[in-house]
């Protein structure tokens, strides 16, 4: 009988007493809830987990168990590496941002919901129609009869739900919600989570907020909204990036939009670009031709311009494709 890929994943990490775990730079909650679960999963029987971020864990998930673990280097010399690498919703090593590639001999699982651009890994589970990786999590544990404790609950519930962006966005689905009501049910508390989440900011964040409202503009249509924030007022508010962390969500919110923006200045020069589509705009495509990517509802992208420059090519791309749809 032919062994499931879940299967196979998971008897091929329990061959191993060591195994580096990663994920994006930048790391989001289901990067950190996925690198989390699994990570406590294998400890629990025996298997020592390396865990390494470009990034720090941002302050919003640090009631996560374990968050202390992952390890904030610029970059890992690959013989660092232990013998397996797991990467998690991140399908190749330039996003992961720490070396360039892993010597031969390594074995690399890949689990992720977004399509690689080139084929990754020596093991894949990859499900693009997965609102998460953390629901991929949930699936090769629960496949492999693992026990899933109330912090390993508590970890991939918190990457379910900001993910689906505490289950309002497009990508909620049937099976998200099920995932979120299994988790549950094995222990993760929903209120401690969107507490943790979402009412929980220091107060500079919300004063950077009120300065990026100022900046709110939409097209004469009013299908694009949009939204900066500068350098300057992080330095003016004493906040930084990741204080940044749903602001696409005000753009979003207005009434009758279809696309909203979010540009962001960047420490380093050039802007990050957040796009966020609320159905038939597929933002993913638009990202990519700046060489960014990620879904059709939510992408994102770095630009090496002024932000003045960036606002301009991305919102011409935008109505590009808007213009597109009409014709
Ligand atoms: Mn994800």
């Amino acid at each position: 009988m032919a062994t499931s890929p879940l299967r196979e994943i998971w008897e091929k990490l329990c061959s191993y007493k060591e195994i580096t775990i990663l994920t994006h730079k930048s790391p989001d909650g289901d990067a950190i809830g996925s690198v989390l679960a699994i990570s406590t999963a294998l400890e629990r029987i025996g298997i020592t987990t390396r865990l390494y971020n470009r990034h720090d864990v941002p302050m919003v998930y640090r009631f996560l168990p374990g968050w202390e673990k992952i390890e904030v280097v610029d970059e890992l010399n690959p013989s660092e590496l232990s013998p397996c690498i797991v990467v998690l919703d991140a399908s190749d090593f330039g996003r992961v941002s720490l070396f360039k590639k892993a010597s031969e001999e390594k074995t690399v699982v890949l689990i992720d919901h977004h399509q690689p651009r080139e084929s990754f890994g020596d093991l894949a589970f990859i499900d693009t129609s997965s609102a998460s990786t953390g629901e991929l999590v949930l699936k090769l544990l629960e496949e492999n009869r693992v026990e899933i404790t109330p912090d390993i609950a508590l970890c991939l519930y918190t990457a379910v739900f900001t993910d689906t962006g505490g289950f309002r966005y497009p990508n909620t689905s049937s099976d998200a919600l099920y995932a979120g009501y299994k988790l549950a049910s094995y222990g993760a508390d929903p209120t401690l989570v969107a507490s943790q989440v979402y009412s929980n900011y220091p107060g500079n964040r919300h004063k950077l907020l009120g300065m990026a409202l100022n900046t709110l503009g939409w097209s004469e249509d009013g299908l694009v909204a949009w939204m900066e924030v500068t350098l300057e007022m992080f330095k003016a508010t004493g906040t930084k990036a990741e204080d940044t962390e749903d602001f696409v969500d005000f753009p979003r919110s207005i009434k009758g939009v279809e696309v909203a923006l979010f540009f962001r200045e960047r420490e380093v020069g050039g802007v990050k670009v957040s796009l966020r589509s609320k159905s038939w705009m597929d933002v993913a495509s638009v990202a990519s031709l700046f060489g960014g990517g990620g879904h059709k509802n939510a992408a994102g992208c770095e630009i090496d311009s002024t932000l003045t420059e960036a606002k301009e090519m991305i919102k011409a791309e935008v109505f590009k494709a808007i213009q597109g749809r009409r014709n």
